[in-house]
């Protein structure tokens, strides 16, 4: 079954908006396989976002993300990686669909709520940059008959 990591970024934390992504996740089928709230480190973030260097936003983005606690989630279902994009929505908020996160919740690309990866590599490098593996569970849920054929 298919891994993502997704990250409520600190804009998503200060507005409470925690539990929300959280609650659509669950509600989605996705199972949480790792969640802890920290403030990523300057050289994380760097690694984090590596595609993004020498972009314009490229110091601002690292500067935002690591202003405040963000809270770090490894998330496991059927195709979790494009089920998550999809829910999350388009990167500028306000080109967002309606009923996606950031179409819901944000206005602007600079503080559009969430982060979620983009590719099955993407996700297996970003859980090992914010996990180490003793704080990944795999455990059976008891829905799981319910939610897969
Ligand atoms: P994504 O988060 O939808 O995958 P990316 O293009 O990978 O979007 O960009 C990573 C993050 O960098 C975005 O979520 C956003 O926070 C920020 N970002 C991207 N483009 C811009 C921009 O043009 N201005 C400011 N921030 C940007
Ligand atoms: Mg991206």
């Amino acid at each position: 079954m298919q891994l993502s990591y997704v990250m409520v970024k600190p804009d998503g934390v200060q507005r409470n908006l925690v539990g929300e992504v959280i609650s659509r996740m669950e509600k989605r089928g996705l199972k949480i396989l790792a969640l802890k709230m920290y403030t990523i480190p300057e050289e994380t973030a760097r690694a984090h976002y590596a595609e993004h260097e020498g972009k314009p936003f490229f110091q601002s983005l690292l500067d935002f993300i690591t202003s405040g606690p963000s809270v770090s989630i490894v998330v496991q279902g059927k195709n979790a990686v494009s089920v998550i994009r999809t829910m999350v929505g388009a990167t500028n908020p306000s080109e967002a669909a309606a009923g996606t996160i950031r179409g819901e919740f944000g206005l602007d690309t600079g503080r559009n709520i969430v982060h979620a990866s983009d590719s099955t590599e993407s996700a297996n490098r970003e859980i090992s940059i914010h996990f180490s593996e003793s704080e990944i569970s795999q455990y059976l849920r008891i829905d799981e008959q319910w939610l897969y054929e």
